[in-house]
């Protein structure tokens, strides 16, 4: 016999989970002692809401599902945050919650919260584990439904009582994905439509940020030369160095870009839900009835249809319907290249970076020029919410296997963690974490992880004492009424060395070479401050 925090544990050891992230809490302790001598890696955060987002950026490089462990009641709240990224961002994540004993549930009792209620809007699903016997169909299901058909969020709840009782150990099997099969006479409809077309634009989603689904997605949008639009904040998905790369769709599209997106005829929309920011607020396309022919492909039925009606809706796995798409290709359609040249134009513009100097700082923008060249050529770069960091991925041509992950929910705070726990998935890759000193207060404590673990993670920090993004909006909105938005700001590469990694600080433009020469030949972590120009960013958008 095993206790039932063994058999959780085992549950997850069976399905690829080798590492968890946690702050501890009384209310699951035997969950310590099954990871005790355990081979899962047990990762100490210093906040619930980084433990959950170090395991979501995991789950974004990985695809497997992710787990973070955390206490009762303050503990599970703090941790709401990267249930709600998740869920956005759509990736496998299960946060598991210690939990009252059994004998006080539902009674108000110390820290107890009801998570059905609690997590119920945003989680994919919330389980109560009140009989142990139940755990391995409770895990299966759990992970079942966090990694599929769209992946997201489930919380797991685990009252302490429960976790001591004594179970048999069970054989655990790895859960299989279940994935519908490519329908075939919905490939061929759609090279129909494809074949017809003048002005064909493809806008690719998450569920393609695979090595498979970037490869596919590759050989569908040379073969039938058709341009590729990301979804928002999707710029790793394609080659952003091709001519068939039109940008992403998002907050940072100029109307021209976007008036010329327009003219396209057919949208062929592949492994994306077609969220708010990616349809410019459910406007291209027009919802609910598109303007245009709309081919809406992914892999979770159930959305399809509901907020676009697509003139071909087929519900299964991105990747494998673009290669089969490629095999129905017949002849390149002819006077194409005038609209992929157009729309290539107005991206580069998006790209283009003008302001070069400012009176209050070095211009973040030139640092991002300095950093592309020293980027090895499968660099992964986290980017957190803010401006500045929103430069790396307005400026860079990503081409995979480099990689950008940005948070989709837009979410202060997952830079400098989501840095941390890829550097300790991809060890021998070059991992360099974009954030701004607002972002950085709110999780850059983290950097401990990043000592403690000896991850050459470089963090560049644009110091701008602002939160600068909301300060553009509040210049646009109430000019000269500034409030709120000022930040009083420590000496960042001091604090860096504090935590016991090495602190640069890049004080004028002269100072950017050589600064980010000897940073990025330092072995361990380090943090390179800019001393950054607030103006200089405010009217880029
Ligand atoms: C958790 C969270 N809180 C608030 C916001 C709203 N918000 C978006 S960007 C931003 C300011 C970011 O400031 P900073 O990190 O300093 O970057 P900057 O824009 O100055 O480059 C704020 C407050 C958010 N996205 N997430």
């Amino acid at each position: 016999m095993i206790t039932a925090a063994r058999q959780i544990i085992n549950a997850l050891a069976a399905n690829s989970v080798d590492r968890v992230y946690c702050v501890p809490g009384e209310s699951y302790l035997p969950i310590f002692d099954a990871l005790y001598g355990n081979t899962i890696d047990t990762v100490v955060t210093h906040h619930e809401s980084t433990a959950g987002f170090m395991a979501i950026s995991e789950a974004r490089i990985t695809g497997r599902v992710s787990a973070a462990f955390v206490s009762r009641g303050p503990g599970a709240t703090n941790a709401s945050i990267a249930v709600h990224s998740a869920e956005q961002d759509g990736v496998p994540f299960i946060l598991f919650i210690g939990q009252v004993p059994r004998r006080n549930l539902r009674r108000r009792s110390f820290q107890e919260i009801d998570y059905g209620k609690f997590f119920g809007d945003i989680a994919k699903w919330v389980v109560e584990i009140t009989d142990p016997a139940r755990i391995p169909e409770i895990m299966s299901r759990a992970i079942q439904i966090a990694t599929s058909p769209t992946p997201g969020p489930v919380v797991v709840v685990m009252p302490e009582d429960m976790l001591e009782d004594m179970v048999p150990p069970v054989e655990f099997r790895p859960v299989a994905r279940a994935a519908a099969p490519v329908p075939v006479e919905s490939v061929a409809k759609a090279a129909e439509i494809l074949r017809g077309a003048k002005k064909p634009i493809i806008i690719a989603g998450g569920e393609l940020c695979t090595d498979e689904g970037r490869a596919a997605l590759a050989a569908c949008a040379e073969a039938w030369q058709i341009p590729v639009l990301g979804s928002f904040r999707r710029h790793d998905v394609f080659d952003g160095t091709s001519r068939l790369f039109a940008g992403d769709l998002g907050i940072q599209n100029t109307k021209a870009q976007i008036d010329l997106i327009k003219e396209s005829d057919v949208v062929l929309a592949v492994g994306t839900r077609l969220g708010d920011l990616t349809t410019q607020g459910y406007t291209f396309p027009e919802s609910p009835y598109p303007a245009r022919t709309l081919i809406h492909v992914l892999a979770d039925g159930d959305r399809l249809g509901v907020d676009f009606q697509p003139a071909l809706g087929v519900a299964c796995p991105a990747a494998p319907f673009l290669s089969a798409l490629v095999a129905e290709r017949v002849a390149v359609a002819a006077g194409r290249d005038g609209w992929i040249d157009a729309l290539r134009g107005e991206r580069e513009k998006v790209l283009a970076w003008t302001t070069k100097t400012a009176p209050d700082g070095v211009v973040f923008g030139n640092v991002v020029d300095a950093v592309w060249p020293r980027l090895a050529k499968d660099a992964i770069l986290t980017t957190d919410a803010g401006l500045s960091a929103a430069m790396f991925y307005k400026q860079f041509p990503v081409k995979p296997p480099q990689m950008i992950v940005a948070s989709i929910t837009g979410v202060m705070g997952m830079g400098v963690p989501g840095a941390v726990a890829i550097a300790m998935r991809c060890p021998g890759r070059q991992v360099v974490c974009a954030v701004g000193d607002g972002s950085f207060l709110m999780t850059g404590n983290e950097i401990a992880v990043a000592v403690e673990r000896k991850l050459p993670i470089r963090f560049i920090l644009a110091a701008n004492k602002s939160y600068g993004s909301i300060r553009l909006g509040q210049e646009q909105e109430y000019p000269g009424h500034v409030v709120g938005t000022d930040l009083t700001i420590p000496e960042f590469a001091a604090m860096a060395e504090a935590f016991g990694a090495r602190g640069f600080v890049i004080r004028t433009d002269a100072d950017i070479a050589p600064v980010l020469d000897a940073a990025f030949a330092v072995e361990g972590p380090c943090l390179i401050e800019v001393k950054a120009s607030l103006s200089a960013i405010l009217p880029t958008l």
